[in-house]
């Protein structure tokens, strides 16, 4: 099983989509547990990736590749991981997941989304490059308890802060409480721009949706 956690890092690293899918299909019908291969495989070797990429030792296109073999994983996994969904957790609580307007990162933010709903709680994806606009409109229409921001550019983090601003002058602000990550997100930004939370992964951002919602201490 170790084994096949070091063939699918490897594969994401090197954009290899069959070995990749072999490995994460092996580690799945093996009986692996969902959210370590996520959390301890799948997002370690993007974070890898990453360093690799600043250090020039891979260039985007090559990264573009790896999002190919991560969201065929993925693809793989989401399945079990939502097969041992708790039915009654969280139930009835809505939370709505987007990517900020400028970034098109969006694999973490369908990690948290798919670990959300194995909770119980219902998900409302908006997609990626979401403007405050559309923002504003969802929760109008849905009535979300909470909406989760994603940015994974130093240039985009600042748009969780024009969200947030935009609920304030909306009236929206006291009505839904407002969750913030991505890779540069810090629990000390979360707290300057006023959000109620911060996570730093996938299950750490159920356990604080919960906590959000009050099903949780
Ligand atoms: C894959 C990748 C891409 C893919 C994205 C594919 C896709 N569909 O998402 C592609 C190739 C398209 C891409 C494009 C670009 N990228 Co890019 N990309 C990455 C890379 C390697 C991995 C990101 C990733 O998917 N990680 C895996 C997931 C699982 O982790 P995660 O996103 O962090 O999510 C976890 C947590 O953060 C948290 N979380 C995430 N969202 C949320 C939301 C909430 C509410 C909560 C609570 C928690 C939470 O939970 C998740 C699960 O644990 C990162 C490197 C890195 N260190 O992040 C660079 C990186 C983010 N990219 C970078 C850059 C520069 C770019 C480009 C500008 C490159 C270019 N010249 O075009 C473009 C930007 C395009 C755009 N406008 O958005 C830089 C950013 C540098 C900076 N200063 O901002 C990075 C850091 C690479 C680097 N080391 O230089 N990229």
């Amino acid at each position: 099983m170790n084994d096949d956690m070091e063939i699918l890092k490897r594969s994401l690293i090197n954009a290899e989509m069959d070995p990749g899918v072999e490995a994460v299909t092996r580690l799945i019908q093996g009986g692996a547990n969902p959210t370590h291969v996520l959390e301890d495989g799948m997002a370690v070797a993007m974070f890898e990736l990453g360093e690799m990429w600043k250090r020039g030792e891979v260039f985007l296109p090559e990264v573009v590749a790896s999002a190919e073999v991560f969201k065929a994983c993925n693809a793989i996994v989401e399945p079990a991981l939502l097969a041992n969904k708790d039915p009654n957790a969280a139930a009835n609580a809505l939370v709505i997941m987007c990517t900020v307007k400028g970034d098109l990162h969006d694999l973490g933010k369908n990690m948290v989304g798919a670990m959300l709903r194995t909770s119980g709680f219902d998900v409302h994806d908006m997609g990626k490059d979401v403007s405050a606009d559309r923002i504003v409109e969802a929760i109008r229409e849905l009535e979300p308890q909470i909406v989760g921001l994603s940015a994974l550019l130093t240039t985009t983090v600042p748009y969780q802060e024009t969200v947030i601003k935009r609920l304030v002058a909306e009236g929206l602000r006291d009505k839904v409480k407002v969750m913030v990550g991505g890779a540069p997100v810090t629990p000390e930004w979360a707290e300057k721009i006023g959000a109620d939370a911060y996570a730093n992964n996938a299950p750490e951002a159920v356990e604080i949706a919960k906590k959000l919602i009050g099903v949780a201490r």
